[in-house]
């Protein structure tokens, strides 16, 4: 008997655009490379609540409380979702969430950064949701199911907080002058670290080959980098801001905007551990995980009688 070639098998349906489920056969390589993406991202998501709950005691209104309350509670949200992507790979919540907890796996260099002003709270949702929908829109399509239909449903809750975002900034931009202020400072920050969020350089992406044959991602870093800046450079003229880089400059022949430099060293710093939040963002983690232990403890299942 012949046995058939499972890795051609497996690729000729993925090149098909049939999705993989739970239950089929995949290669090693394709399951620990989903772990290692949708854990990263289901980290990102819960890291992420700590530089905005930061401002929800803080809020300068009832009705921006409640909306930024309702944001942080929709990340716990796509945390979980993608937590539960993840378990049906074969790996169990507990095991993923230790990960996290002592280094080994990372979460997005954009939540090491500090928010220093309300204003910061705008400029997340503008343009740290905007930069992480550039990249999950694609993903809504990536070759694994479960992570697929998960990324619909956080794609429609991320584009309003993007537009709730952009329309905070814009109030504040009509504002005194100290609002002003306030608001080219936030995006001054958060500029650079959210052209960040989309990872190395192509030519330094390790996994991008792979992820990309294997269609669990349909555009490369520097393009969904690149669709940001356009997008961007746009918006920012609605709010009568400025973006802090004085290398953008629309680029008739490219039809895209050029624009300066990323900061590599800094990045690759803020991965490894050295940003300006990073301790702080892991205990905080750690604690919650901790003082949830009466939790676990109470929601677990009675042990059946006679075990
Ligand atoms: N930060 O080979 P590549 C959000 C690592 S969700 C830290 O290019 P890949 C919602 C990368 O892991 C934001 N590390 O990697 C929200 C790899 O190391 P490894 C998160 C980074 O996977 C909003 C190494 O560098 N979104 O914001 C970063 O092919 C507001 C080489 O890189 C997702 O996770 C980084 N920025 O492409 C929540 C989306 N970039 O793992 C609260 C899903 C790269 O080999 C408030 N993920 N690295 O040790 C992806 O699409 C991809 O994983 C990329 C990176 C595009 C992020």
């Amino acid at each position: 008997m012949i046995l058939p070639d499972m890795e051609k098998l497996f690729q000729d349906k993925i090149d098909a655009e049939i999705k993989i489920e739970p239950k089929d056969w995949m290669p090693e390589g394709y399951r620990k490379n989903n772990i290692r993406q949708i854990s990263q991202h289901a980290h990102s998501e819960i890291v992420g609540m700590l530089p905005e709950g930061n401002w929800i005691g803080r809020a300068p209104s009832l009705k921006r409380k409640a909306i930024l309350l309702a944001k942080v509670q929709d990340e716990a949200g796509h945390g979980l979702y993608l937590y539960s992507a993840c378990e049906t790979l074969g790996i169990s919540r507990e095991e993923t969430i230790n990960d996290l907890h002592s280094g080994k796996a990372k979460y997005s260099s954009i939540f090491n950064y500090p928010t220093l002003s309300w204003a910061d709270i705008g400029a997340i949702g503008w343009l740290v949701d905007g930069a992480a929908i550039m990249n999950q829109v694609m993903l809504t399509r990536t070759s694994y199911g479960p992570y697929a239909r998960a990324m619909v449903r956080i794609c429609k809750e991320e584009s309003f907080h993007q537009r709730q975002g952009f329309e905070s900034l814009l109030v504040l931009s009509k504002g005194t002058e100290e609002q002003k202020a306030m608001c080219q400072d936030a995006i001054n920050r958060w500029w650079w670290p959210a052209l960040m969020m989309f990872g190395p350089r192509d030519s330094e992406s390790s996994n991008s080959d792979q992820s990309m044959k294997w269609k669990i991602k349909r555009k490369s870093n520097d393009e969904l980098r690149q669709q940001f800046v356009d997008m961007i450079a746009e918006q920012i003229k609605v709010l009568g801001m400025r973006l802090p880089d004085d290398n953008l400059k629309w680029n008739e022949e490219r039809k895209h905007y050029d624009f300066g430099e990323i900061d590599w060293k800094e990045f690759w710093e803020v991965v490894k551990g050295n940003g300006p939040c990073n301790k702080q963002r892991l205990e905080a983690r750690r604690k919650a995980w901790e003082d949830g232990a009466w939790v676990r403890e109470a929601a677990k299942p009675p042990t059946p009688k006679g075990e």
